[in-house]
């Protein structure tokens, strides 16, 4: 299981200053204590926010302040509370002290809330001191600091967007083109062996994990191959990038190909070949591929979307990721009417 983790610091805002102050009347000297009370500083809290799906974004901003309270006034005015920030975090979430290790929370769903870092306490203004014997208090208190605290996010990465193709299709050049992640990359097949994950940024807010599988080759829905051990992996993203390999080298044919694919995936489950996907024509950098686009174009008439890229030099890459993230956020949503 992929985890992503991020380390960050919270600090709640500290709580306001009570003050002492004394009522300003004629002929009295000191005309009651009237000293207001600080106001609480505001809390750190997270809320789970299923546009979010990766904790990347937390690697580029780790420190999280909520504002102070205000110092009372006279009057027996309580200064202003500090403001509450909120902080989204995709759902599954898991919020652990960085230094103890306990768990603070756990975001599960869209909307989940807790309070990881609170405020202050306002202090108490000299109004609250007031006795029999001591009618004019000079005594008040000081706003308690905020909470702070150094946590560790966790959150175990389901693929969202799954890599299908047959071998050599250039899968995992593909996912170390667009991620940190380090797949093994060789001109023979079966290279892949196990599942790699990465992690996909597009933007602030915008990222998804993309999963690459060893390739699938006729046969793997009865076990030919290793990709079918995989398949269950595919089953869970949301969405499908189908690698070709359009140079057509050692005699193959893309066209071909994609429909050999497309059929392991239907014997497998039929859910499979039904699930949103789109088409990346790769290799567009070796000469002999411009033909087949052409043809794979024709044959798939408007029923899949092909991007044209070269996961060598990259180029149309970054549009076919749009495209990815553009479908899932549809598939998100749709999911959601139900
Ligand atoms: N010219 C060219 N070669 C590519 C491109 N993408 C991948 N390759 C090459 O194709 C071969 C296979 O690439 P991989 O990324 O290992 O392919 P894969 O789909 O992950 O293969 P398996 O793991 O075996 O299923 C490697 O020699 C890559 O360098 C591309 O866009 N252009
Ligand atoms: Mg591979």
């Amino acid at each position: 299981m992929f985890v992503d983790s991020a380390k960050i610091f919270v600090k709640g805002g500290d709580g306001g200053n009570g003050i002492v102050a004394f009522q300003r009347e004629k002929y009295v000297p000191f005309g009651g204590p009237s000293g207001g009370d600080g106001g609480n500083g505001g809390d750190v809290v997270f809320r789970a926010d299923e546009s979010l799906r990766t904790l990347v974004d937390f690697k580029h901003r780790a420190h999280f302040k909520a504002y102070r309270g205000m110092h009372g006034q006279g009057d027996n005015k309580t200064g202003k509370s500090g403001k509450h920030i909120v902080v989204s975090v995709p759902p599954g979430t898991l919020v652990k002290d960085a230094d103890s290790g306990e768990i603070i929370a756990d975001l599960v769903k869209h909307g989940d809330e807790a309070v990881v870092a609170r405020g202050g306490r306002g202090g108490r203004g000299n109004q609250h001191f007031a006795s029999a014997t001591n009618k004019a208090p000079r005594r008040c208190e000081d706003g308690q600091p905020g909470e702070e605290r150094w946590l560790v996010l966790e959150l175990k990465l389901l693929a969202d967007v799954g890599l299908t193709g047959l071998p050599n299709a250039g899968k995992s050049t593909l996912l170390a083109s667009v991620s940190a992640a380090r797949p093994k990359i060789a001109d023979y097949p079966f290279t892949t062996i196990q599942p790699n994950l990465g992690v996909v940024k597009l933007d602030t807010g915008r990222s998804f994990a993309l999963v690459d599988i060893p390739g699938l080759i006729e046969g793997a829905h009865e076990g030919k191959g290793l990709g079918h051990r995989f398949l269950r992996h595919v089953e869970r993203t949301k969405v499908l990038v189908h690698v070709l390999d359009m140079s057509g080298q050692e005699g193959r044919d893309p066209v071909a190909d994609f429909h050999t694919v497309q059929q392991e995936l239907e014997a497998y489950n039929p859910e499979l070949s039904r699930r949103p996907t789109i088409i990346a024509a790769n290799k567009m950098d070796l000469p002999e591929s411009e033909d087949n686009l052409e043809r794979l174009k024709v044959a798939l008439g408007d029923t899949f979307k092909v991007y044209a890229v070269s996961a060598v030099t990259r180029k149309g890459v970054k549009e076919l990721m749009y495209a990815a993230a553009d479908l899932l956020d549809q598939v998100s949503a749709s999911q959601l009417d139900k």
